[in-house]
């Protein structure tokens, strides 16, 4: 439906630095300490995750680049259906090198689409939409910034077509299992049937190569932890010490959860905006962020328990990684 939910209009009422505030000082308060990954991706946040993307050791990236480019028109073939014009929406589109691939061959087919990047930088979507219709001539593009669910609501009042959503990168990861699955379905309420999702999704491999990419050599991943430390001493008015804390990765072959903490390798307080204190005790943590990995039927299992029907499995050639399609 077009209309927007009270907490969708509680939250559009809010400033962002508001809603980052609250979100900082409720996860700071909690126990353990926590802090939301959706914040590392500030100016300085993307540029890391840039670095991170050539480092040797973080491998995600490369695969879903490698099925991108090799399986282009099959994934094309897969989403364009039969022929009807859609609406090809991308959940954190970034700097959308993986979908060139698939907006560049569906160009030169001449399928009837418009393309509607979604981010929460709005860096990000003004940069996309004055740079891909001079990459892709012809392409139509309508860039949103906001929330993932927003700006869907958004899409669904500007055009009734057919929707394909794309939310690669395993972003998805980015959240505990069962975050996922509501998120999954929050996702197919805002779809109709028929409408798609093309999934992509990090899969359980050696963990020694799954750890590697979370505990590069280059120690970009640290510095990416502790950037977001720095960001909310920066925006929020906090004074963190950004030398006492170091950074603890975690890899659990069992539950496919990769982890990451900042521990505090001293007794101290922080303050925030002058008036909230925070105690770190030496080696307590701030859980960070989770990436999870995947076996391939456990992402059948989330298609299924969020109301989709699995129909499509890409793979790159290692197999560590899956684009999966998904119908409403
Ligand atoms: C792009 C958000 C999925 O979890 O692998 C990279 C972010 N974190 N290294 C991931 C990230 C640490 C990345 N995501």
């Amino acid at each position: 439906g077009s209309t927007l939910t009270q907490t969708e209009l509680n939250d559009s009422l809010k400033t962002k630095i508001d809603l980052f505030y609250d979100d900082v000082i409720a996860g700071l308060r909690s126990t353990p300490k926590r802090l939301n990954s959706k914040y590392f991706y500030d100016a300085n946040g993307d540029k890391l995750f840039q670095e991170l993307m050539n480092s040797p050791e973080y491998y995600p990236t490369n695969c879903e680049l490698e099925i991108f480019s090799e399986k282009t028109a099959e994934i094309a073939n897969a989403i364009i259906a039969d022929g009807d014009a859609f609406d090809l929406i991308e959940l954190g589109a970034g700097d959308a090198m993986k979908s060139t691939y698939l907006l560049k061959y569906l160009l030169s087919k001449n399928a009837d689409f418009t393309y509607l990047p979604i981010d929460i930088s709005e860096n990000v979507i003004s940069y996309l939409n004055i740079t891909l219709p001079v990459t892709l001539p012809g392409l139509q593009i309508t860039g949103l910034n906001g929330e993932y669910f927003h700006m869907l609501t958004k899409a669904a009042s500007i055009s009734s077509r057919r929707k394909v959503v794309l939310f690669l990168g395993s972003n998805i990861g980015n959240m505990p299992i069962n975050d996922a699955i509501e998120f999954c379905r929050e996702l197919r309420k805002h779809l109709s049937q028929g409408d798609m999702a093309l999934i992509g999704m990090d899969l359980k491999k050696d963990p020694k190569v799954v750890l590697a990419a979370y505990n590069d050599k280059a120690g970009i991943t640290k510095k990416f932890n502790l950037n977001l430390l720095t960001r909310i001493n920066r925006e929020l008015n906090a004074n963190f010490d950004i030398t006492k804390f170091d950074h603890y990765p975690t890899y659990d072959p069992e539950t496919g959860a990769c982890k990451s903490y900042l521990i505090s390798t001293v007794d101290q307080q922080v303050t925030i905006n002058g008036k909230e204190t925070f105690t770190f005790l030496k080696d307590e943590y701030i859980y960070m962020e989770i990436s999870q990995k995947f076996t391939v039927t456990q992402t059948d299992q989330i298609a299924t328990n969020a109301g989709f029907t699995p129909v499509g499995q890409f793979f790159d050639s290692k197999k560590w990684f899956i684009d999966a399609i998904w119908v409403a």
